[in-house]
């Protein structure tokens, strides 16, 4: 195409114009048509920097709600993550308690089996023996700790009535041949709980009379006896658990 179109749309054959004339109108047109290019590409970014403008706007919004969503979360993982910790230190801490706890009942299992099965009777907390031959009041208390036990120390009610239900006369361990009057049982604790017939402790007839068997009056709570310690009984052995 030979001609321009100016602004207005009409062709401008500047071949046609005189020397300054058309330099004039060369002029013109590419100073108008320059103008008119810085317009239209001025325009375009006035409208790509807003465009862009806008663009990180939004994304700094979006950044702004995301954050604020993120770290809340963070905040509650990191709580979670600390009582998941608290949690575990628990557990351990409990299987530590439950492992010394079994070991601990699997000792007194095979302890338990041990007695039973020696003919041991169980009563409350303690294991009782009652001997099948007589003995001497001491030597029945040496067969006791030779059996890793004691001669039986009657502590309260429950355990007299246990004890008188074997219907047996057997030396139990109280005396009082360090003092006479003072009765103490062989582990050195004194007599708080006596479990006396009527009438006993007595040293019969004048007889030194200072170990305590079970009587034979079994159907009375109260039933026990001083008899001299020299004299043939069975004997009864008590092992706490
Ligand atoms: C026996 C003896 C004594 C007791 C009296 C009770 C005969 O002696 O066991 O210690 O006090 O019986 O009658
Ligand atoms: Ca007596």
């Amino acid at each position: 195409m030979k001609g321009h179109r100016d602004e207005s749309g009409m062709v401008l054959d500047i071949r046609n114009l005189s020397s300054p004339a058309r330099s004039v109108g060369l002029n013109r047109f590419t100073n108008e048509s320059v103008e008119a290019a810085a317009s239209v590409s001025g325009g375009k970014l006035h409208k790509w920097i807003a465009g862009s403008f806008c663009l990180l706007c939004i994304l700094q919004a979006a950044l702004n709600v995301s954050l604020r969503l993120a770290l809340p979360l963070q905040d509650s993982m990191n709580k979670e993550r600390e009582e998941q910790k608290r949690q575990l230190d628990y557990i351990a801490s409990q299987l530590n308690f439950l492992t010394k706890e079994r070991e601990e009942l699997k000792r007194k299992l095979e302890d338990f089996a041990h007695y039973a099965q020696q003919g041991w009777l169980y009563f409350n907390g303690s294991f009782y023996y009652i001997s099948s031959i007589t003995k001497t009041w001491q030597d029945s208390r040496d067969d006791c700790l030779q059996r890793g036990a004691v001669l039986a120390i009657i502590s309260n009610t429950e355990e007299q009535e246990f004890i008188r239900l074997q219907q047996k006369v057997m030396w139990i361990g109280l005396t009082d041949r360090e003092t006479e009057g003072v009765w103490k049982w062989v582990d050195e604790t004194p007599l708080t709980a006596s479990f006396w017939y009527s009438g006993e402790p007595n040293n019969f007839k004048h007889r030194n009379e200072d170990c305590v068997v079970i009587n034979h009056y079994y159907d009375y709570e109260n039933n026990w006896n001083d008899a001299a310690c020299e004299n043939l009984n069975f004997w009864l052995c008590e092992k706490d658990m």
